[in-house]
């Protein structure tokens, strides 16, 4: 089994700098180890980076600046991965996306639909990043990929995004973790009936019950469909994940972030994973031993975001 690893060295898509970092602390962390540990093969595909891409100059804008910051550059990052991911998938290999900011979800996600027709999506966030640029309070991409991806904001209107076409529909996504949703996203999410799991249905079904519902949802058409997970850690508590641009408190605990990738590795359905939104130079150095006194080092939550990724290999407690 191999593994498929590409990193977004992008920050566009949100305000503070530092998550760019990610992919690279999350590699010198132990990230290749822990996956060799968990006997797969991985094939890196390096980083996408912002200083390698041209920015075309645009006549006319339709959004403003402030309503959809740095689109053009967003647009062509998503480019490339958009291609990396179907690359990876087409070769069968579990793919990894590293952000980066929440902004890459619509670059690897569009990615992998070219290669699993019905991929179900299932974005674990604080957040429900269903903005439009319309509603968006801050003009951050990383607030709109899902709007993005069911097509809310129209194709061909955004620069930078001219290859891109909408691909999911409003049964292809479950959102876990909601907690900081904006009031015009309450809306949307309302008006489209969007399968979403806040924080108060984590406790009130405990995160196993919500797992269930979630793959019950999947299966209506009673068939199985491949599984991604679009994994932002401000889904996480703060007191776990303090390493995040956007914290939200009363979130996702320890094991109850592992626990949803254990249930997903378990229906063997699961193809892809996003770990995005650490930022390194939000929280401190640590290292904690992992499986057999593998030591991952970097910050708390670069050490967290390793650890998820091997959940998400098949890593278990016993
Ligand atoms: C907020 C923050 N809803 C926005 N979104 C975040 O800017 O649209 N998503 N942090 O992860
Ligand atoms: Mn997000
Ligand atoms: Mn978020
Ligand atoms: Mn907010």
């Amino acid at each position: 089994n191999t593994v498929g690893i590409v990193g977004v060295s992008v920050k566009e898509g949100q305000n503070l700098p530092g998550v760019e970092l990610a992919p690279e602390k999350i590699r010198s962390g132990g990230l290749l180890e822990v996956i060799k540990s968990l006997n797969w093969d991985y094939s890196d595909k390096g980083d996408i980076k912002t200083e390698n891409i041209q920015i075309q100059e645009r006549p006319s804008k339709i959004y403003k600046f402030n309503d959809f910051k740095n689109a053009d550059v967003i647009g062509a990052v998503n480019e490339k991965l958009h291609n990396t991911t179907s690359e990876i998938a087409e070769l069968g290999q579990f793919c990894i996306t590293l952000g980066g900011d929440h902004g890459c979800a619509s670059g690897s996600i569009s990615g992998l639909k070219k290669v699993y027709k019905d991929l179900k999506v299932i974005w674990i966030d604080a957040h429900s990043d269903c903005n439009t640029p319309e509603t968006s309070p801050s003009g951050n991409y990383h607030g709109m990929p899902v709007a993005h991806l069911f097509g809310w904001i129209p194709d061909g209107s955004v620069p930078g995004f001219d290859w891109f076409k909408s691909c999911l529909q409003k049964e292809d996504i479950v959102i876990i973790g909601l907690r900081d949703v904006d009031k015009e996203e309450k809306t949307l999410l309302a008006k489209h009936g969007i399968k979403c799991f806040s924080m108060h249905d984590v406790v009130k079904y405990g995160i196993a019950g919500v797992m269930e519902k979630t793959f019950e949802y999947f299966r209506k058409d009673g068939v199985d469909h491949p599984i991604h997970i679009s994994y932002d850690v401000d889904g996480i508590d703060p007191t776990v994940a303090y390493g995040t641009g956007t914290k939200a408190r009363g979130g996702l605990l320890y094991r109850e972030a592992h626990y949803i990738l254990r249930e997903v590795v378990s229906t063997g359905l699961f193809v892809s994973m996003d770990v995005v939104e650490v930022n390194p130079l939000l929280d401190k150095e640590k290292e904690y031993f992992h499986g057999d006194n593998k030591l991952i080092k970097g910050t708390e939550t670069v050490c967290l975001a390793i650890e998820l990724c091997a959940s998400a290999l098949g890593d278990t407690l016993l």
